[in-house]
């Protein structure tokens, strides 16, 4: 896939044009894979229906079918490509197609990318005719494997309909998530570039930065400028390489985001600059901020200054859209959080949206990101029948399958390196997550362990810590991975899966013998609770409380909050989940999963105010 310029976040400068695709597409399902033997590229969709883009397809339908649908579907729609926009190379972007698509434009194929989470851009200039109308069609398929992220099997009805068995508990929802726009980008251009930042004692600071460009002649000078929040330069620097001196840092802190303008420009070195563009060859500017993110000993610093993450698992969830970009409910959510006095959280189980991302940047939430890699795990059933270690099951992990080592390796690497090139310069990133509640208790899990964390350590110039989410099935002592991490995280059920309602105390006595013992297998590293959560029916009010009702979540939280309190080692809460999410169906979920905070429809629960309470509470935690 190509890196030309258009994987930057997109925008409109001196230089650069773009055009939203977004609007009404035409669709249709392929169940028999016919689309392109057929034609269909060439002559467009038969007998389409009407859907938006961006959005999920499933929630949009009245039937089961097409709900459930897996297998190949297309989409298509028409754009005219501007003359005016000739000399420029022309992309399309496709900030998400879900999970794997092939791009055709006129009839004649231009790209095809795997991954439902990340951006991808095509090149389409030798396909399309300048000032006219331009078919543009995208098969996509969202059948699982073990070698797709996120990882399941595609199985088959007695009628021949596949059907996806994902070994994860989300919806598999797919298509066209998130916006298509067209791109017009220069032939000489930067197309991306990374920061490290290196805080001194008497306030000032260094942002060393290096710029990657394409077609970058000699003669030409490559600028870049620092710019506050009131407009005031503040550094500048030319080349590809270099430093830019602050002399009065504000940083970006938790909750206290400032941001500063980074921009680069690329200058006509041969005499042009008279020019009405003033010689500007490209121009391209993001927001950055100034802070140093650090483990140390059993505390994760920011700025030097050890953090304690409040916060939530999320989803990107909501009715109707299904996964797909609402930036209102992405609002709300922020707000949501912002009442219950969160700081952080985790873009689990997949990258979220690059408008997500933004945000947190300007609200001081510490995120951590993580890439699709969920359902390492052969489960059907959440996790209630993962990880045994009996002789029906032993050496039948995920990762004992051949192709894991190779294909899946493969694919989660490819995630990575896209993952990383998109998120590096956010500052809301404090930490990368590589894998949701792999089978980490498995032998064999350790040499794939060791292959991603080797390769994610050379991806980050910042060098943020690299972490996974361990589940209660590897707890303390079963595990053989830990030793990977840089920060131990875990998602906990102690009073849920196991033990709860009446059994509360015992849950409570099992979760304290498991933390003495991390404590003792792991005595320098921090530990933050990914997920610790309990469905609970919205409304559904008992006295005394039984499992289900709002006030067993909230005596659930209270007893893991006792827990973490105890444990000084403990240096992040992020509840399971800040909202109801949408799951497939079967017996473990009640029209999804229940764990939130929050209703799918972002009204709260008991549990919220809870939250609210503890999180709000100043004397307890430093940030
Ligand atoms: C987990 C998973 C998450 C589930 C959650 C639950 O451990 O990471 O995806 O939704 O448990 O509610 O069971």
């Amino acid at each position: 896939m190509t890196n030309d310029g258009a994987l930057l976040y997109p925008q409109v400068t001196a230089t650069r044009r773009m055009q939203s695709l977004d609007g009404i597409w035409r669709f249709r399902f392929d169940p028999e894979s016919e689309g392109e033997r057929d034609g269909w590229p060439e002559t467009g969709l038969p007998d389409a229906a009407q859907v938006p883009v961006p959005a999920s397809f499933n929630d949009l339908f009245t039937d089961k079918a097409s709900r459930e649908y897996t297998g190949d579907f297309w989409y298509e729609t028409e754009f005219v490509a501007p003359g005016e926009w000739r000399d420029k190379d022309l992309f399309l972007r496709f900030d998400a197609a879900t999970h794997r698509a092939d791009v055709f434009v006129n009839g004649i194929p231009v790209g095809s990318h795997e991954g439902g989470f990340t951006p991808f851009a095509v090149r389409v200039n030798d396909a399309v005719r300048w000032n006219e109308a331009n078919r543009l069609v995208v098969r996509l398929n969202n059948e699982l494997s073990h070698a797709s992220l996120p990882a399941g099997t595609t199985g088959t009805l007695p009628d021949g309909t596949k059907v996806s068995g994902p070994y994860f508990d989300f919806f598999n929802y797919a298509g066209l998530q998130r916006p298509v726009r067209l791109i017009a980008v220069p032939a000489e251009a930067v197309t991306g570039y990374t920061t490290t930042y290196e805080l001194h004692k008497d306030g000032s600071a260094i942002v060393h930065y290096t710029v990657e460009t394409r077609g970058l002649r000699p003669e030409d000078t490559l600028r870049v400028r620092l710019i506050d929040e009131v407009g005031s330069v503040v550094a500048d620097a030319q080349g590809a390489e270099g430093e830019l001196a602050v002399a009065y840092a504000r940083l970006w802190d938790v909750r206290d985001a400032h941001l500063y303008r980074i921009e680069f420009t690329i200058l006509d070195g041969t005499g042009n600059a008279a020019a009405a563009d003033g010689g500007v060859i490209d121009e391209y500017h993001d927001e950055i901020g100034i802070r140093t993110v650090e483990v140390r000993d059993r505390e994760i610093l920011l700025n030097g200054r050890p953090v304690y993450l409040r916060g939530f698992g999320r989803h990107e969830d909501s009715a109707i859209n299904g996964r797909g970009e609402n930036l209102a409910v992405v609002t709300r959510d922020f707000e949501l959080m912002k009442w219950c006095g969160a700081n952080s959280f985790r873009t689990s189980h997949y990258p979220y949206s690059e408008e997500e991302l933004r945000l947190a940047d300007r609200e001081g939430f510490l995120v951590i990101d993580e890439v699709a890699a969920v359902g390492f795990m052969k489960s059907l059933m959440n996790f209630l029948d993962a990880a045994k270690d009996d002789d029906e099951h032993r050496g039948r992990g995920f990762f004992d399958d051949p192709d894991v080592m190779t294909r899946t390796l493969h694919v989660h690497k490819a995630a990575l390196d896209e993952l990383f090139t998109r998120d590096r310069n956010h500052p809301s990133v404090i930490m990368w997550s590589l894998m949701n509640e792999p089978d980490s208790a498995s032998e064999a899990a350790v040499p794939y362990f060791r292959a991603i964390f080797d390769h994610a350590r050379t991806l980050d110039p910042q060098h943020r810590p690299l972490t996974y989410t361990n589940l209660m099935m590897a707890a303390a002592g079963r595990d053989r991975c830990h030793g990977f991490a840089d920060v131990i995280c875990l998602n906990r059920y102690y009073g849920w899966y196991v033990q709860g309602g009446y059994q509360l105390s015992g849950a409570k006595a099992a979760f304290m013998a498991e933390m003495d013992r991390w404590m003792q297998i792991e005595p320098d590293k921090p530990f933050v609770f990914t997920e610790y959560g309990a469905d609970t029916a919205a409304g559904v009010h008992k006295l005394p409380s039984v499992q289900w009702s709002e006030e067993y979540q909230c005596e659930y939280l209270k007893m893991q909050h006792e827990v973490f309190d105890a444990y000084p080692a403990v240096v992040g809460e992020q509840m399971w989940n800040l909202c109801d999410f949408q799951t497939g169906e079967g017996i473990m979920r009640v029209d999804g999963n229940r764990k939130g905070a929050f209703t799918r429809d972002r009204q709260p629960k008991a549990a919220a105010f809870l939250l609210r309470e503890r999180w709000n509470d100043a004397t307890r935690h430093q940030a």
